[in-house]
Parts: structure tokens; sequence; C-alpha cells
């Protein structure tokens, strides 16, 4: 098999590129360790910046969204039980859209069956070669036997786990990263949200989040410990501690009903730069993670290809590899504001296990602050919405000495 672009990872990084290029005339192949059932099973992110909706928008995938997606216009913060709301559109103008990831991956693949893009499922084994040089390539096996995919470039999509990061030379590739001794316990339930807009909230006992997947079907979050398992948690003890968190006033109006899902997310910051060795670029949760508090990671996903796909599509109109070479530090000069903006909200919300009784009134006085601070909550407003891409012509000065 021979193609322009090799795709690995079928997660929303790698399918956004693979409609990106199939709309500007580049092939593509999409290679997918799992099956399709799998990837769009997984319940995951849950807010798109308008940013990433203005994308699905362009390539003609929103008529779903659209419908069914819920439009915020503000969001709520919820300290020690009392809550204010931070109304992002009349300090932005933008907003952000609560469609699951799960929604976005259906129709990811139902798009990309209509229109014939070439998808390949359950490839295992897989390995990249000659990544260095103008005709790297892959091979894998799927339950047809071992292939072979001849390409111009490959685009990493494979997650935070795969194998594309860690075929980049170790003494090339920097890593920064910071593990956060706590996780996320998450449940999804058939019962109405709480609030019509999500609440983050802020407690002694640790963070809570009040979320939704749709006018009927609520996901809701607390912090535990990271040893802690998904059997310490039935239902009861979980509904009990969530509404503590979130406060009499949001209790009041919470339904409780039996969880459907329950499962335990780990927290990590995570970067690796460059996100290019060669003739492999890398994107989404392959190259960075964040901590889901300020949900970034699908958004980030976007944004890297996005960024990638120009740099594509220059180089196949013109032959100039300008907007290749440039792609790493245009794409990181964003992933790392949104990386401070992750751990800055995760820092400011969580309880940490070492933290002081200073440290608490620290973080109180700073959501205090946020409260009355038209200046402090644009900030958050404008970080939440979502950043505008990095301009193609690079990012500052400022943003390359890093
Ligand atoms: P993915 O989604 O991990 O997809 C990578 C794909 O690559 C495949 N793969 C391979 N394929 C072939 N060969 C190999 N050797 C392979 N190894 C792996 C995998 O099977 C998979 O299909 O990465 P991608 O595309 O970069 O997308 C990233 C996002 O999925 C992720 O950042 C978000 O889910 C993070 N996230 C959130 N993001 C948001 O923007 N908003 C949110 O509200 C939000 N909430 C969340 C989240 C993530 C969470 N968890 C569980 C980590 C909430 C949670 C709880
Ligand atoms: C979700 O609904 O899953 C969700 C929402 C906001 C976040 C993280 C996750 O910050």
């Amino acid at each position: 098999m021979r193609t322009q672009v090799a795709i690995v990872g079928a997660g929303p990084a790698g399918m956004v590129l693979a409609h990106l290029l199939n709309a500007a005339g580049i092939a593509c192949v999409v290679v997918e360790r799992r099956t399709r059932d799998y990837v769009e099973g997984r319940v995951r992110a849950g807010v798109l910046e308008q940013g990433t909706v203005d994308v699905l928008a362009r390539l003609g995938l929103d008529g779903r969204l659209r419908s069914e997606g819920l439009v915020h216009t503000g969001t709520n913060l919820a300290v020690d039980g009392e809550s204010f709301r931070i109304d992002m559109a009349a300090l932005t103008g933008a907003a952000v859209t609560v469609y699951g990831q799960q929604e976005v991956m259906r129709d990811l693949f139902d798009a990309a069956e209509s229109r014939g893009l070439t998808l390949v499922y359950e490839a295992e084994d897989l390995r990249l070669y000659d990544i260095e040089g103008t005709t790297p390539s892959l091979t894998f096996r799927t339950p047809q036997g071992e292939q072979h995919l001849a390409c111009d470039v490959i685009a990493g999509c494979d997650g935070f786990h795969g194998v594309s990061r860690r075929s980049i030379p170790a003494d090339v590739l920097k890593t920064f990263e910071r593990d956060y001794p706590f996780g996320w316990l998450g449940i999804l339930t058939d019962v109405p949200p709480a609030v019509h807009e999500l609440v983050y909230a802020s407690h002694a006992n640790g963070f809570a989040l009040a979320s939704m997947r749709s006018a009927t079907r609520s996901r809701y979050y607390i912090q535990c410990g990271i040893a802690e398992r998904v059997e310490d948690w039935p239902d009861a003890r979980f509904w009990d501690e969530l509404c503590l968190r979130l406060g009499p006033g949001i209790a009041a109006g919470l339904e409780r009903g039996p969880s459907f899902e329950k499962s335990i997310a780990p927290l990590r910051s995570f970067v690796g730069e460059p996100m290019r060795w060669g003739r492999l670029f890398l994107a989404g949760d392959a190259a960075h993670i964040v901590p889901p508090t300020g949900a970034k990671g699908l958004n980030l996903a976007v944004s890297d290809v996005v960024m990638l796909s120009e740099a594509l599509i220059s180089f196949y109109a013109t032959g100039s590899e300008a907007g290749l070479d440039g792609y790493s530090a245009r794409a990181l000069a964003r992933v790392w504001k949104a990386e401070r903006f992750s751990w800055w909200f995760t820092s400011l919300m969580h309880r940490f296990p070492e933290a002081s009784g200073f440290d608490r009134r620290m973080q109180v006085a700073e959501l205090a602050y946020l409260s009355g601070s038209r200046a402090a909550q644009t900030v958050l407003a404008e970080n939440y919405v979502g950043l505008p891409l990095t301009s193609a012509a690079g990012p500052s000065s400022l943003e390359l000495r890093a």
C-alpha cells in the first residue's frame, strides 16, 4: 500500500486530520489498533471550544452538533458550597458547546464512511521505519495478515501510550511532566443535570464537577485518591460526597440516579518536545497531556491537526517544507499556554494532600478575588473558551525563547 500521509491512531486528532486532508485532496490512510466500537465507546471529553466547533462546521460535520450540542455562555465556580457564575460570552464574545467526545467520534466515523476515507482497524504491532529520510513507512498486522504502508509523511496521532512518540530518539525528545497526587472518579447517569451549566467546585474535602451530556444525561466527577478503586465508591457514597462538595444550593436541585459508567482517571501534565522528528509529526495526546480541569485535551488535539494540515497543504501545493519545519514551534506555543491554564485551574480547585491551612486560605482568597474581579474572570474566560491559533508566521520571540 502507498499513500501520501499515514495517520497512526483514529482518535479525535487522527480523524479530524484525515477529514482536513481529504477536504484538501491529499490522500491518507488511518491505521488504528482498536475497533471503531471501542474508540467510539470511550467516555471522555465533554466540552468543545468555539474553535473546535468552527473546524467541525468547516468540514460539514456539525449537523448533529448544531441540533444536539448544548451551547453554554457561562460556567459556575463553587467555593465551600457558595457559587458564582462567570459570563464567558459577556467577557469574551465566545461560548463553549457541551457535546461528548463519543458523539464527535460517531460523526467523524460516519462521515469517513460516506466520504470513502481509508481506515484500517485492529492493526497490531505497528512499527515506523525511515522517519529520518524522505520515504518513511509503516508495518502492522491485521486479521488479514502483515501489511506495509509507504508514505511521504507520518502523523503520530496515537495518544499518550502510542508508539509514535517513542520512535523519536531519547537524546532528541525532551519531556516535561507533572503527576498530580489524585484522580477523578467520574460517573454517567440518566437524570437531568442539577444546573443547566457546568459547576466546578472547590471544597475543603476536594474538587467536584457537575457536567452533562444532554438535557437528560448527567456527568459528575469528584476528586479521589490515586490508590482508591471504583469499588470503594458505591453510588450512595458518591452522591453524598458530591452533594457536600457542590454545596446545599446546588445539591437541592440534584437528582440521584443509578450510575451506568464509573471510572477513575489519573491527572497528569506532560509535554514532549519537539513535536516533529524527520517525517514524523506528533499531534494531540501523543505529544502532550493536560489534566481535565480546563477541558482542553480534545480541543488541543484539534488545534494541533489544524496547524499540521496547513503545513501539509502548503507542502503539497508548493513543495516547500517551511510550514512543516515551523509546525512544532507553532503548535507548542499554543500547547504550553493550555498546559499553563490547565495546571493553574487544577492547582486552584483541588485539595493537595500536603497542603497547609495557609495553602487552602490562598485558594479561597484567589476564588474570592475571581468572584469579584472582572479582570480575573476575563483571564479565566478567554482561556476556557479557547485561545486563538498561533500565527502561521510563527510564535513570538518570547515563545521561541522557551
Ligand atoms: P486518543 O483519543 O487517545 O486517540 C489515540 C488513538 O490511537 C490509537 N493507538 C494506536 N493505533 C495504532 N497503533 C498503535 N500502536 C496505537 N496506539 C494507540 C488508540 O487506540 C486511540 O484510538 O488521542 P487524541 O486523538 O490525541 O485525542 C485526545 C483526546 O482523546 C483527549 O485529550 C481528551 O479525551 C481529554 N479529555 C478532555 N478533553 C477536552 O477537550 N475536554 C474535556 O472535557 C475532556 N475531558 C478528557 C476529559 C479525558 C479524560 N480521560 C479519561 C483521560 C475527561 C476525562 C475523564
Ligand atoms: C465532562 O463533561 O466530561 C467534562 C467537562 C468539563 C471538564 C472535564 C470533563 O473540565
